[in-house]
């Protein structure tokens, strides 16, 4: 890693003379790992910048050029500048997966599928949820304690999080038979529910489990700590 927290990663196509045309901006949090993630399950060759959230490095006048939001994951491919995690994901596999691997080719009624359980997990199982609690627990400081907000996250998640156990007691993937950016997300989730003291049930801890075993989850797990 450089001085400027800059990590690069080996493998292809992406460098052109010694500038990286892809490069991933966020680290340290479930977020960022999301786009780590898909970077390594695709084994891109790009450049990590791993600035952390409330560390000001979003909210640099460089950085908000990029994302006025002052968030991130943000990608950076060429011209192409996009923020939102679930968008980064899709755009990267159907980018440079082969088709049909880990996203369901375009028109498919798995792609439908795919489409949904990104929506559910960011809107039912982060925004509404987890990030509540986030917000009121962890940065109350910044956002104001709200006891009764927090207790209605923790029921919201318990309950939504039941459909995507149910739905995984007869399959082993959240979308057809194989690994897609559908299940890096919800892993992505579990895992910061977890580190929240949730526990999970059996179906979803095994599932869970099985995807932290992945050398790309390793490996980004590792990069995203920003260590
Ligand atoms: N909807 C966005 C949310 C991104 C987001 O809220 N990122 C947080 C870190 S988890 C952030 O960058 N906060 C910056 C700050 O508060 O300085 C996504 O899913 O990518």
């Amino acid at each position: 890693m450089d001085k400027l927290g800059t990590t690069r990663i080996t493998v292809n196509f992406h460098e052109i003379s010694g500038e990286y045309m892809l490069t991933i901006w966020g680290g340290t949090t479930s977020r960022t790992m999301h786009a780590h993630w898909m970077c390594h399950e695709l084994g891109l060759d790009y450049s990590a910048k791993l600035i952390g959230p409330r560390t000001g490095e979003t909210h640099t006048k460089d950085f908000l050029q990029l994302n006025p939001k002052g968030k991130v994951p943000v990608l950076v491919d060429n011209d192409l500048v996009l923020s939102e995690g679930a968008a980064i994901i899709t755009y990267l596999a159907d980018t440079y997966a082969e088709p049909g691997t880990v996203i369901p080719v375009h028109g498919s009624h798995d792609r439908a599928r795919y489409n949904q359980w990104l929506s559910f997990i960011q809107m039912e199982l982060d925004a509404h949820t987890l990030y509540v609690m986030r917000k009121h627990q962890d940065l109350s400081h910044l956002y104001g304690e709200a006891p009764t907000a927090i207790d209605a996250a923790i029921a919201g998640f318990n309950k939504q999080v039941a459909v995507a156990a149910e739905h995984l007691r007869e399959r082993d993937y959240l979308v057809g038979n194989h690994f897609t950016g559908a299940d890096l997300m919800l892993t992505s989730i579990l895992q910061w529910a977890t580190n929240y003291g949730f526990e999970l049930d059996s179906t979803l801890q095994e599932y869970a489990n099985t995807q932290y075993q992945r050398p790309a989850y390793k490996a980004a797990s590792e990069l995203n700590k920003g260590g």
